[in-house]
């Protein structure tokens, strides 16, 4: 792909007047990195820094959960990090509020005739059946408190072929191929920006307007869903979300049980 300077990531364009509270206090943009989050950690220090984004056109070693990899090619996708220092608020709450803020700007910047974006709990974000987005929440705890780095990866420009090359877990898309028009990465790196602040504040003051949310776009709610928690299958129908504790089930046996997002992984959606 031939890349001119209007389609590379522009800190002047992504912050200009964005006038957010607590995200996006200071926005970088590397041109590559291993991964975003690294940057985002070393960061950490200095409480000062919270809200910080880092962007990189490119990343060599760009992560997912339980040590899977995020792959990416220079100039195609949005990878963003964001600092959060001494956070009060549980992680499975800014998953959620993540997820729902990069739905909601995808939806907004891409030129979609048909379904919007859709989440796949706990981290996944669709268009059209397929993984467009993941999110990546790392904590460390300390005495002052919690800090937390979410990690967002977006696939805007890729071909179809990128993807044939690969060997993933769920079948994925990038905007490009969905809308049929070209990603504008910097209007969509703003957005993101803009939709994770007020979802991020909604987290600490609203968590009821997430799960509302949450329960608007996700794409499992009453559906049959079977998910592995501590080496154990379990299969019944999505019923909802908890803020803190997860997934609830309503199981086979009639059980109604939570499935926190660090220990469960959906196995198989119907
Ligand atoms: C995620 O993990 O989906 C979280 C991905 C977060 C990436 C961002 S990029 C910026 C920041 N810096 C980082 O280093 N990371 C964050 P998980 O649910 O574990 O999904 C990972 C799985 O998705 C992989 O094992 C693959 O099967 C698949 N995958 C990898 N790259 C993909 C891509 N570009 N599009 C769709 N699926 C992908």
């Amino acid at each position: 792909m031939i890349m001119n300077k209007t389609d590379l990531l522009d800190v002047d364009v992504i912050e200009a007047d964005i006038g957010t509270k607590l995200v996006g206090t200071r926005v970088l943009v590397y041109k590559s990195t291993a991964s975003t989050n690294d940057i985002a950690w070393e960061y950490a220090a200095n409480k000062a820094n919270s809200g910080l984004a880092v962007f990189a056109e490119s990343q060599s070693a760009g992560r997912g959960r339980h040590g899977n990899k995020w792959l990416s090619a220079p100039g195609q996708s949005v990878l963003l990090s964001i600092l959060l220092k001494n956070f009060s608020c549980p992680a499975e709450l800014i998953t959620l509020a993540a997820a729902v803020a990069t739905a909601k700007a995808i939806s907004k910047v891409a030129a979609l005739d048909r379904a919007a974006a859709r989440i796949k709990w706990p981290n996944d974000i669709m268009l059209n059946g397929k993984k467009v987005a993941g999110i990546l929440l790392e904590s460390k705890v300390s005495s002052a408190g919690t800090d937390y780095v979410i990690g967002i990866g977006i696939n805007c420009r890729q071909p179809k072929e990128f993807f044939d090359e690969t060997n993933l877990q769920m079948p994925a898309t990038s905007i490009d191929m969905e809308s049929g028009k070209v990603t504008a990465r910097n209007l969509l790196a703003r957005e993101l920006l803009i939709c994770l602040d007020e979802w991020i504040v909604a987290a600490k003051d609203a968590p009821d307007t997430i799960i509302e949310s949450w329960q608007q776009l996700s794409c499992q709610l009453g559906s049959r869903l079977t998910v592995q928690c501590d080496q154990q299958l379990f299969s019944g129908n999505c019923i909802g979300i908890d803020p803190t504790k997860g997934l609830i089930m309503q199981l086979d046996s009639g059980t109604v049980r939570m499935f926190d997002a660090a220990h469960t992984t959906v196995v198989k959606d119907e």
